[in-house]
């Protein structure tokens, strides 16, 4: 191996603290990041994760990231006004895409599953994922009741009306009460924090989120959960996984829905006229 190589591979690894990984798919042309001031951007990042700000399948390829000790570069996009180029590259239309350089060529991957096991794959031991192929098949129809659990909470943030948000609310209510049955502590599997638990930490955050705004209990009664739940809220993995402005900015997505959660808080927002403009409180209702 040639010097400059042997120096630019260890740059390199440096930056994205993955030696084993990418020194194995750096191409010759590769370029070179400072680590110490981040003086020098490279043209094209080794691992960009085109992102959303609010995305809960986003944070499951950061979560996975930050335990495996990977860096990802991050794009976000709009996602009510997707680029042009998100569209060329992305064959479903959603976040998260993993952008991945490679031996001079890039890949472009899309599904959060499939990214977080390719950065599983390719990163450090120990793996995430179990050997044992039962352990693993349970993971995988975990990670999916999860993605079933968002699009329940989905429905109801989104329901137009009181009926649907109670039916809502009481599907919610039945899978966490599933949940208490087969979580085991610290984590979901046990002592080993898994893809399972990446993707629940995304869906406590908007339970975090809804519980603040209206009166759900819909784990208060569920021990393990809520055991689980704070495990998974003091993770740094989980924790990092967001931005500055993520709680305010859910709130505020959240609040603004057109919708019966959208009415409830809006109906407790009281408008007081003030000479001449007119104040808006939060009711303690
Ligand atoms: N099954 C996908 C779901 C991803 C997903 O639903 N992403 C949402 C944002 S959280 C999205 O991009 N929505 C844009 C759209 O549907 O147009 C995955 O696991 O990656």
């Amino acid at each position: 191996m040639s010097d400059r190589k042997a120096e630019a591979e260890y740059v390199a690894a440096l930056t994205i603290g993955n030696a084993k990984v990418l020194n194995s798919v750096l191409a010759d042309d590769f370029v070179l990041i400072d680590v110490v001031d981040g003086s020098e951007v490279p043209k094209e990042a080794l691992l960009t994760l085109v992102s959303h700000y609010l995305c809960p399948y986003v944070q499951r390829a950061i979560i996975v990231a930050s335990e495996k000790g990977i860096d990802l570069n991050r794009t976000m996009i709009d996602l009510a006004a997707k680029p042009d180029w998100f569209l060329v590259l992305s064959p479903t239309g959603k976040v998260p895409l993993l952008r991945v350089r490679t031996d001079g060529a890039e890949h472009v991957l899309f599904e959060s599953a499939a990214i977080c096991e390719y950065l599983d794959e390719t990163g450090p031991v120990p793996r995430l994922v179990p050997e044992d192929p039962i352990a693993r098949a349970k993971d995988r129809a975990w990670v999916e009741f999860a993605s079933g659990t968002l699009a329940d909470i989905a429905g109801l943030y989104s329901a137009p009306d009181r009926e649907t948000f109670e039916i809502k609310t009481d599907v919610l209510r039945r899978r966490f009460a599933q949940l208490e049955q087969a979580v085991a502590l610290p984590w979901f599997a046990g002592e080993r924090f898994g893809f399972v638990d990446a993707a629940f930490g995304p869906v406590f955050r908007y339970l975090d989120a809804l519980e603040r705004l209206v009166d759900l209990s819909l784990v208060s009664d569920l021990a393990s959960v809520a055991s689980w739940r704070r495990n998974l809220a003091d993770r740094p993995s989980i924790r990092l996984a967001i931005g500055p402005n993520y709680v305010t900015h859910l709130e505020a997505f959240l609040r603004a829905r057109k919708s019966y959660l959208g009415h409830l808080l809006f109906s407790r927002i009281v408008h007081v006229q003030h000479e001449g403009s007119s104040l808006a409180f939060l009711s303690a209702e």
